[in-house]
């Protein structure tokens, strides 16, 4: 069955691993449908836009943390928001795959600590995206 997948990674935090992000949604779309496509983007603003338009942002993204079936986490860049998103994704009871390479970052400790969470530390791409596709093996 196709799913619907709530993909999270870093924006305000920092972009320099804005075109993994594409790649893991490139990969995700051959299981189902990723409502956070933007993540993945080149060309984001990532300025402060005022508490209205970002309350927008806020909105949208928990409705897509309600209605997906599992979040994927890409988390090496750390970022405040996808801290957020996944701390609420638990409260949602939403499955979560969480990504970082540990060659490059230390995972927080409230992730790591936290039993609730899937955690996959990584050390090259090649590693991400077998672990990624074991997750989806096991879920079909
Ligand atoms: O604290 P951060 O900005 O790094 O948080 C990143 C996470 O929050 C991502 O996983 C997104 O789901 C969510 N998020 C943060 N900013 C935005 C956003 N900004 N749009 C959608 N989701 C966001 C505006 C960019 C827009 C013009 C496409």
């Amino acid at each position: 069955m196709k799913k619907k997948f709530y993909f999270a990674g870093s924006i305000r935090g920092g972009r320099v691993d804005a075109a993994l992000y594409r790649r893991m949604i490139e990969f995700l779309h051959q299981y189902g449908t990723v409502l956070t496509e933007h993540v993945g983007s080149s060309k984001l603003n990532l300025k402060e836009q005022g508490r209205s338009k970002d309350a927008v942002i806020y909105e949208q993204d928990t409705a897509w943390l309600k209605e997906c079936d599992m979040v994927i986490a890409e988390c090496t860049c750390p970022s405040l928001g996808v801290g957020y998103e996944l701390a609420y994704a638990e409260h949602l009871g939403k499955p979560c795959h969480i990504f970082y390479d540990n060659s490059k970052t230390q995972l927080s400790a409230m992730l790591t600590g936290d039993p609730y969470f899937q955690i996959h530390p990584y050390g090259s791409e090649e590693e991400l995206f077998t672990n990624l596709t074991a997750i989806m093996g096991n879920e079909s």
